[in-house]
């Protein structure tokens, strides 16, 4: 039932469907519902801070990888060059064929994005590739494939949760222990024990491969509700991104550092991407299990097909007339369904008031005092948190039904003598204070004079 939409090389379909199964293989374990995973990357927004090429025109770089031009990565071998043993080309913003913008890396296809090479200046080693979300989802995994660049020494996966006003850090990404820590901190190299813990990866930093690297970067393996991802909440939360940033900061090169070295050895060194694939999936609550309305403001984003009498595009609360329940994320061990409201046939609106949840002064449609459902509207000349009395000046005749519509008749009460109000179940007339001898309220109560005035002595 989990689709996925993703164009990767065959060799990396494993790595991604074995991801999607993993993450799949939670939903047949509890009553949490959840939609399927995709990539969310397709089709998206995306934005470079800088772009090889652009602003400058063409842009002359050349590859770590040797002299000759043996790959089959859509070069042009006829215009590429070999330059002091390098191989070398350059980028050129109008040249369909040289052009490497950033829409190439999430497009799905063997183009790529590149970024300007380290011989532009050193702050061509800090740059920023952001994709926006266009809404909030659930994110997985991150899969990032390399073109003709290794891949990055020193950068930071980045999300934000805020619509891109502001980003955190969600991974680091170091060749070493030492340069962990150095980058980002001790606290960076500490062992794996929180589910939103920022960790630091070391694995993808290395030079080899010169080309093609890959970067499977999973946010819930291996964390300790890992295998349990519906029951923590700071595991949900930690998902959740509307934006992800790669924050490069630097390349990894065969040198320390690239301080005082010549255009020779700099315009060697750059980003570039060929493909992102974010698995993710929306936010529902455990509510949904597609993802497929449209919504009709916003055509580019999906919403939650709401199941358990929920609502919104999330899911995030009760539907109208099922709030008796305070609403609540559904849990593998209880769906948290919202619950009708018991109106008796008499109102679809009701309102969830915390006090009268407390008081346990409203009726459950189980016949229970639990829940806060307060009825709206009550039709009928009904009122009361349930639609279960008569208004003021109607009463409720013996034996008639609640459900009833005419549940409620209007009381025959309509001497000065009587407030018109009447008894329920009889329907015999109230009194004013100062009469009595009820229903006909002929008398004066104690301590009044003068039928008909009845005045207070
Ligand atoms: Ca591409």
């Amino acid at each position: 039932m989990t689709s996925v939409s993703i164009n990767v090389r065959p060799m990396n379909w494993l790595i991604v469907i074995s991801l999607t199964l993993l993450f799949t293989l939670q939903l047949t374990q509890s009553e949490v519902l959840n939609p399927p995973y995709f990539n969310i990357a397709e089709g998206r927004k995306i934005h470079a801070t800088e772009t090889c090429g652009e602003k400058v025109g063409k842009e002359f770089f050349c590859k770590i990888i040797g002299s000759m031009w043996t790959d089959n990565n859509n070069i042009d071998h006829n215009q590429g060059q070999v330059v002091q043993g390098q191989a070398c080309d350059y980028c050129d913003p109008n040249d369909p064929k040289k052009a490497h913008p950033a829409e190439f890396a999430i497009d799905g296809s063997p183009k790529w994005w590149q970024s300007p090479p380290l011989s532009r200046g050193p702050e061509a080693a800090r740059v920023n590739l952001t994709i926006d979300l266009g809404q909030e989802f659930h994110v997985a995994y991150v899969y990032i494939s390399m073109a003709n660049s290794p891949r990055p020494g020193v950068w930071v996966l980045e999300r934000s949760t805020d619509s891109g006003k502001s980003f955190k850090p969600w991974m680091y990404f170091a060749d070493s222990r030492e340069e962990c820590i150095k980058q980002f901190g001790e606290e960076s190299v500490r062992p794996l024990k929180l589910d939103d813990q920022v960790i630091c990866e070391t694995k993808y930093s290395k030079l080899i491969p010169l080309e093609n690297g890959e970067m499977v970067v999973s946010l819930i393996e291996k964390r300790p509700s890992g295998d349990n991802f519906t029951s923590s909440e700071v595991l949900q939360e930690f998902t959740k991104a509307t934006n992800v940033r790669l924050r490069f900061i630097r390349p990894q090169t065969t040198f320390g550092h690239l301080l005082n070295v010549d255009q020779t050895v700099t315009r060697r060194y750059f980003y570039s991407i060929r493909d992102i694939n974010i698995g993710g999936r929306c936010v529902c609550n455990g509510h949904a299990e597609t993802c497929d309305v449209t919504d009709q403001n916003h055509p580019d984003k999906l919403n939650c097909a709401c199941q358990h009498n929920t609502a919104g595009a999330q899911c995030e609360k009760c539907k109208t007339g099922y709030v008796q329940k305070r609403w609540r994320a559904a849990t593998p061990d209880n769906p948290f369904e919202c619950e009708k409201c018991n109106c008796n046939g008499h109102s679809h609106e009701c309102e969830f008031d915390e006090e009268v949840e407390k008081q346990g002064t409203s009726m459950d449609i189980y016949g229970k005092y639990s829940g806060g459902g307060v009825c709206m509207h009550c039709k009928h000349h009904t009122t009361g948190h349930n639609c279960h009395e008569c208004k003021f000046g109607f009463y409720r005749a013996e034996g008639r039904p609640l459900n009833a519509t005419d549940v409620c008749t209007k009381c025959n009460c309509t001497k000065t003598s009587q407030t018109g109000g009447c008894d329920s179940g009889t329907g015999t007339c109230q009194c004013r204070d100062n009469f009595i001898n009820a229903p006909a309220c002929d008398v004066c109560a104690y301590g009044y004079y003068n039928f008909p005035k009845c005045l207070r002595k």
